[in-house]
C-alpha cells in the first residue's frame, strides 16, 4: 500500500523507529514536527488506548484524506503499582524531560517501602489508525523487562537507558536499534498493523 503515512506525534524518536520498521510499506512516513498548526491535543484519557485515539482522531480531522497513525506508550513498573503508565512523559511534573523522568524513576525505586521489591516492568504501546475523523483499527504491543539500578547506553530515548528487556543483559540504550526494533512494544504493535495492511 504505497502512499503517505502521517504519524500523529511530536516525538521524533518514535517517528524514527516507525520509519525503520515501515520503510517498505509507505513512500513516505512523516510526523507533526514538520506540519504547522498541529499543536498536540491534551491527553485527557486514562488509558493508552484512549490517548492514542485522541491523538489519531485530532490529526486525521486536521489532515483530510491522509492515513494517520498515533502511538501512545509508556512504562509500567510493578513495584510502583504500574506507574508511570500513561503519565510516563510527564512523570517528573511540569517541564519534565526524559532525563528528569529517569532520575525520578530511580528515586522512586530507591524508597525504603519498595527498594526490596522485584524491579520487573514493561513498555506498552497502543497504536490507532484513523482517516477523516474515523478510527479504522488499533493494535497493541508490550515488551517485558526490568529496571536497571543505573543508566547505561546512549541509544534510544525516554526510559531506554534504564530498561533491560528479558533475554538480554543490556538496556535498550545499549542494544542496537535493530534489536530494539525487532522486539519492542512499538515493533510488536506495528507488526499487527503490517498484517492488517497486508490483508487490506
Ligand atoms: P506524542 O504524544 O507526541 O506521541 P510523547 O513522547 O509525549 O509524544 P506519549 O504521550 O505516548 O508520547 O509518552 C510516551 C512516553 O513513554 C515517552 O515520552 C517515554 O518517556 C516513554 N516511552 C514510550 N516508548 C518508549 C520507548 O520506546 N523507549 C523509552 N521510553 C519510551
Amino acid at each position: 500500500m504505497p502512499g503517505t503515512l502521517l504519524v500523529a506525534t511530536h516525538n521524533a524518536h518514535k517517528t524514527g523507529e516507525m520509519r525503520a520498521i515501515l520503510a517498505s510499506y509507505f513512500d513516505e512516513v512523516t510526523d507533526l514536527t514538520s506540519v504547522p498548526g498541529m499543536e498536540p491535543p491534551e491527553e485527557t484519557g486514562t488509558t493508552f488506548a484512549e490517548n492514542s485515539a485522541i491523538k489519531a482522531l485530532e490529526a486525521s480531522r486536521k489532515r483530510p484524506g491522509v492515513l494517520v497513525l498515533a502511538d501512545d506508550s509508556g512504562l509500567e513498573v510493578d513495584a510502583l503499582g504500574g506507574a508511570p503508565g500513561v503519565y510516563s512523559s510527564r512523570f517528573s511534573g511540569e517541564g519534565a524531560t526524559d532525563a528528569s523522568n529517569r532520575t525520578k524513576l530511580l528515586f522512586e525505586l530507591s524508597r525504603p517501602e519498595v527498594a526490596a521489591e522485584p524491579r520487573t516492568a514493561r513498555f506498552r504501546c497502543v497504536i490507532t489508525i484513523a482517516r477523516d475523523g474515523e478510527i479504522l483499527a488499533s493494535f497493541d504491543g508490550a515488551v517485558e523487562g526490568r529496571i536497571a539500578s543505573a543508566e547505561s547506553g546512549t541509544g534510544g530515548f525516554g526510559y531506554d537507558s534504564l530498561f533491560v528487556p528479558n533475554g538480554h543483559d543490556a538496556s535498550f540504550g545499549e542494544l542496537s536499534e535493530a534489536i530494539k526494533n525487532g522486539m519492542s512494544h512499538r515493533a510488536r504493535a506495528l507488526e499487527k498493523f503490517r498484517e492488517w495492511l497486508a490483508g487490506d
